[in-house]
């Protein structure tokens, strides 16, 4: 584990927002255990051990039915530790791997079958080295037939140029964290403007709401700053967004949230009970268990 890296909260309180039945915690990641999967050897971190058991009590513990496992860049291409998780889960978790092109359609075709419904693509310039656009398009391609969608993780002010790209993708496209915008910006500004425009102009974009305490400025418990950014992504796309604990929360310098007061910062950017039900339960459920809808 890095010298700086900060374990994720050992007792996360109660949260006191009781999340309606059958949630899905659609973003968290499974770390390792590294002697039993070890990090990648181009990984840019290497976090602390944080395991499907680990994961499956928290769930449990936030009041939630489900998880979405996605695969973190510590794990490269190697998604054994994920699809572990999803084999152990009783059926309660799915995935969003990571593949290179050289994915072959038996491995594939196991990763559905383990629970696998999407592929990420990271842009994020900290977290991976660049992989060229044509690459990624080749497997959009090859994911595309298995009904899987694209999750996207970049910073606003890529957008720009990521833009064409995104907009060519054959799936649906699910932004994390909301593409992360400067909250110091105004959420009526060009930057946040442009993200809704994405997502005004392509029925197939989705976004995750998700992230408040790495994208807050002003910081814990309340993150207020970030309120205002997501309540307008909620109230203007609530058939298209997701949100997750983003648990065991790599890369975070300065504080660990209690993941029990993250799930209290819910119904403040999802403020009806309709508007919650549908972050919570009938989008991810539509996206990753369409056959039980
Ligand atoms: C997140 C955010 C981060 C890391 C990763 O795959 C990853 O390593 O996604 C980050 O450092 O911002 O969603 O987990």
């Amino acid at each position: 584990m890095d010298p700086d890296w900060l374990p994720f909260h050992p007792h996360p309180s109660k949260p006191a927002f009781k999340v309606p039945p059958g949630a899905v915690d659609a973003h968290c990641h499974v770390f390792g255990p590294e002697a039993q999967f070890p990090f990648a050897p181009e990984r840019k971190y290497t976090p602390c051990d944080a395991s499907k058991d680990q994961l499956f009590v928290l769930r449990d513990h936030l009041g939630f039915s489900r998880n979405v496992v996605v695969q973190a860049t510590c794990h490269g291409t190697d998604n054994r530790a994920l699809v572990d998780a999803l084999v152990h889960s009783q059926g309660r978790a799915r995935g969003v791997a990571s593949v290179g092109r050289d994915v072959t359609d038996v491995e594939l075709r196991a990763m559905h079958a383990a629970g696998v419904r999407g592929v990420r693509f990271n842009f994020v310039k900290r977290l991976v080295d660049f992989t060229p656009r044509e690459v990624l398009a080749e497997i959009a391609g090859r994911i595309a037939p298995l009904g899987w969608h694209v999750v996207v993780y970049f910073e606003a002010q890529d957008l720009p140029e990521l833009w064409d790209f995104f907009t060519s993708l054959p799936t649906d496209v699910v932004v994390d964290h909301m593409g992360r915008p400067d909250v110091a910006k105004p959420v009526d500004g060009p930057e946040f403007g442009l993200f809704m425009k994405l997502l005004r102009e392509h029925p197939n974009v989705w976004s995750k709401v998700s992230c408040p305490e790495r994208l807050s400025k002003s910081g814990p418990p309340s993150y207020d700053d970030v309120v205002p950014f997501a309540k307008r992504i909620v109230e203007a796309f609530p058939d298209r967004v997701l949100w997750g604990t983003d648990w065991p929360h790599p890369n975070l310098k300065g504080h660990m949230p209690d993941d029990g007061k993250l799930v209290d910062y819910l119904p403040r950017i999802a403020v009806t009970p309709e508007l919650q039900r549908k972050l919570l339960v009938d989008n991810p459920m539509r996206l990753y268990w369409p056959e039980e809808n």
